[in-house]
Order: C-alpha cells, then structure tokens, then sequence
C-alpha cells in the first residue's frame, strides 16, 4: 500500500473497529434463528432488559412465539426474513414454543 494511503487508512479502519467493539458491548438485542423447524439456541441465556429477537431464517415455513403458560396473547406469524421480539425486564425462566408447531420449543433465561 502507497505509505500515504496507509497513514490516512489505518486510523479511519481503527475508528471503524472501535465503533464496532462498541456497538457489540452495548448490545441489549439477542437474536434466535428459527430454522429447520428449530429454535437455535434452543435455550438463550440473557440480562435483565435485554429484547430478544426472533428471526424467520427458514426457506419457506412460518411460525409465531408463544408463551403459553404465561397466558399472553400469540406473536402474529413472521415468515422467512421477517422477525418478531420481546423485551425482558425481570429475571426468570421464560419457555415458549411455536403455536403452529408446538413441537418447536425454547427457553429464554433471564439472569442478573
Ligand atoms: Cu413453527
């Protein structure tokens, strides 16, 4: 690389990398894939506040999230690219499953 061009690139790449660092270490967002019929994880450990997001990554298949036994309402079905969320504030153990496939099932731990 021309010394010129290397002086001026290796600071902006830096910054670049810094703001990456940084981005990740602020991360309050969690994501599940959803595909071949599984949640992957199958269980996500997260912090208090965190929003975990569930993202359609099937080829055709479409699911919902339920968490049943906390008795509130179904997600709307996301299909393949589209994603559905949830914010946790309190700790505790979260299990779900797919409402079209209750065979599909997760857990989101909430931890301090
Ligand atoms: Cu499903």
């Amino acid at each position: 690389m021309n010394p010129i061009v290397a002086h001026i690139a290796k600071p902006i790449l830096a910054s670049f990398m810094l703001a990456a660092f940084l981005v990740n270490a602020n991360a309050d967002e969690s994501v599940v894939s959803v595909e071949k019929m599984q949640f992957i994880p199958q269980i996500i450990k997260v912090k208090p506040g965190t929003t975990v997001r569930w993202l359609n990554n099937e080829k055709r298949s479409n699911h919902t999230i339920s968490f049943e036994k906390e008795g509130i309402p179904e997600s709307d079905r996301f299909f393949p690219g589209e994603s559905w969320q949830r914010t946790f504030e309190k700790p505790g153990s979260y299990p779900y499953i797919c409402g079209i496939h209750p065979e599909m099932n997760g857990v989101v731990e909430v931890v301090e």
